[in-house]
């Protein structure tokens, strides 16, 4: 068999904030490799998958040697003599050689970057880029809908602003190509605002979106309103906002309030979702996610049943983690899921959470961490899982480039096969993303936020 597992080799390189990552190389039988290395967050959530760091006087303590270790030593031992086209098995063996719930004592750094490194090896044994390697037999290449950085606050930008992202959603492109170019022009509209109001503009957040100092919170959607009129697109019919609130940041679990710093207020759940719920009812806003705290389950439903008309997004809420994820199902407290595949560490456990999301009617969106490398998978896993829409980052930083660069290169390729999720991926009133489906004819007729504009309240 040509692809048998038989060289495993990790190494720590630096992210694209300068902190080290685990990178691996994945040698098979037939001379086939695959490389991958793997991300990190900043704002992560509490119940992710354990990401293993050093401690200690060497970078600081992030040092990943001992994940490193880990990888050369008992995960290589595990899968020496697999077949790397058996991702589900290998996976499973990685699983259980860490034998805990959280990959706490090998760490999901290690885990990943072997589990990632054996999909692109079997890819390139296969002669098949890494796309067409995850594809499911019966189904097309679906290229998602980007969800763009814009405006970024909370920690990736110095707690400039408490609210961590606004994002564009270009809802009325009809291509990826046409999306990108959508929010290149309004990243620049928001960049010439901030010049004209004195704001310095080079003032550039960790994923490449814009990090100014603001009044307030609300300050911040107003800039990028102005942003979008500069840049000539039309509001709720070309763009369309969504919001990544990361309200774990700002949340005390002693006290259960939310703190709002830049606003100066110290305010209940109930006060968070209506204020949100206002900003629905007056901006272009079709996603908000992590509107309330990942500790914070008691108060989730109540803005499900408020926020209910647009994408209500799970991502600390959720980490990835089928569990956590079933009981959100159940309790009715969100109608789509962020999927990090570093936040429960192996390709085939990210995929499963797709699965049972698409099952429960859920809308998926694939995404990066503030902490990227230039390895660009992500674009691949979202165009053959079709998860319907990614979240990057901004329009520029290499490490962001590398995945809407990927895409471009997948769609121009793809040419007149290339099919669009456009905004008919977005949640509540997503399309199914299992090839049953036709999309070639996903982008509705009439604007897709037309049917989302109503007041949230
Ligand atoms: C998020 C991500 C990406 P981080 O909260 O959605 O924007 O941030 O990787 O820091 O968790
Ligand atoms: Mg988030």
């Amino acid at each position: 068999m040509k692809t048998t597992i038989t060289t495993v080799f990790a190494w720590e390189v630096l992210d694209s904030r300068g902190n080290p990552t685990v990178a691996c190389e994945v040698g098979l039988t037939g001379g086939a490799r695959g490389t991958a290395s793997v991300p990190s967050g900043a704002s992560t959530g509490t119940f992710e998958a354990l990401e293993l760091r050093d401690g200690g006087t060497r970078y600081g303590g992030k040092g990943v040697r001992d994940a490193v270790r880990n990888v050369n030593g008992p995960l290589a031992a595990e899968v020496y003599g697999m077949d790397a086209a058996d991702q589900e098995l290998v996976d499973a063996a990685l699983q259980s050689a860490d034998g805990t719930a959280g990959l706490q004592r090998l760490g999901a750094n290690a885990v990943l970057a072997l589990s990632l490194a054996t999909a692109s090896a079997a890819a390139a044994a296969a002669e098949l880029p890494l796309y067409r390697q995850v594809l499911a037999p019966d189904e097309s290449p679906l290229l998602p809908m980007p969800m763009v950085n814009i405006i970024s606050g909370g920690a990736h930008a110095g707690r400039a602003l408490d609210i961590q992202d606004l994002l564009v959603v270009p809802v009325g492109a009809d291509s990826f190509a046409e999306a990108i170019e959508m929010a290149w022009r309004v990243r620049r509209g928001t960049a010439i605002v901030l010049d004209q109001m004195g704001l310095p503009t080079a003032l550039i957040a960790d994923e490449g979106g814009l990090g100014p100092r603001l009044p307030s919170n609300r300050a911040a959607l107003d800039v990028l309103m102005s942003g979008i009129e500069t840049s000539g697109l039309r509001p709720e019919i070309d763009i369309a906002i969504a919001i990544d609130v990361a309200a774990t940041q700002f949340y005390d679990a002693g006290s259960k309030r939310y703190r709002l710093e830049v606003d100066q207020r110290d305010i209940a759940a109930e006060e968070l979702v209506t204020e949100l719920a206002t900003w629905c009812a007056q901006y272009p806003i079709v996603s908000i996610e992590d509107v309330l705290a990942d500790q914070d389950w008691d108060n989730w439903p109540h803005a499900a049943g408020v926020l209910s008309h647009i994408q209500l997004l799970g991502d600390d809420l959720f980490v990835t983690d089928r569990e956590r994820l079933a009981r959100g199902i159940a309790d009715g407290v969100a109608n789509a899921v962020l999927v990090k595949p570093n936040q429960t560490g192996t390709l085939s456990a990210a995929r499963d959470v797709i699965e049972q999301a698409r099952d429960a009617g859920f809308a998926t969106v694939l995404s990066a961490r503030s902490g990227e490398t230039e390895d660009a998978w992500l674009a691949d896993l979202a165009v053959g899982w079709r998860t319907g829409q990614i979240k990057v980052g901004s329009t520029m930083r290499s490490e962001r480039t590398a995945k809407w660069n990927r895409l471009l290169r997948i769609e121009a390729e793809l040419g007149p096969d290339a099919r669009f999720a456009g905004a008919a991926a977005l949640a509540p009133s997503n399309e199914p993303l299992h090839q049953s489906t036709d999309h070639r004819n996903l982008v509705p007729s009439t604007p897709a936020t037309e049917t989302r504009d109503q007041p949230c309240d």
